[in-house]
């Protein structure tokens, strides 16, 4: 069963999409907690960071430089933002395939959450 996030990469769910090229695709976050808040996915159904490979070392670059990129487009390039990724329980990850928070559009504050 293809995860909730490839099923919106295959536009079987919608979603705000944003973003894509052939590795990643990005879309607003359905439940934001910041005025801005995408979430960078890519294709590849990564479960989580901790799975990741050395195989992956490009494909985790490349996510890195189009939150750059988004962060340009959405005109908060200046201004700043910040990337979540949450691996496992503790960390409240909820959605088993990896996935890069882009918060921004707003001072944010700084904690556990
Ligand atoms: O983050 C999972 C995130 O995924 C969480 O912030 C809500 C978001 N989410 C869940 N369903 C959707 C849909 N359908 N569209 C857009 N965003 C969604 P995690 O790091 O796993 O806690």
């Amino acid at each position: 069963m293809a995860s909730l996030f490839s099923q919106i990469i295959s536009r079987k769910i919608p979603a705000d999409i944003i973003y894509e090229d052939e590795h990643c695709v990005a879309f607003r976050d359905i439940h934001p907690v910041a005025k801005i808040h995408i979430l960078i996915v890519p294709r590849k159904e990564i479960p989580r960071l901790g799975e990741a490979t050395q195989a992956d070392t490009s494909l985790l670059g490349h996510l890195l430089l189009v939150v750059n990129k988004i962060a340009r487009q959405l005109g908060i390039f200046d201004s700043g933002y910040r990337i979540i990724i949450n691996n496992g329980p503790d960390a409240g990850e909820s959605i088993a395939h990896l996935h890069l928070h882009l918060l921004g559009g707003e001072p944010l504050g700084w904690g556990h959450g």
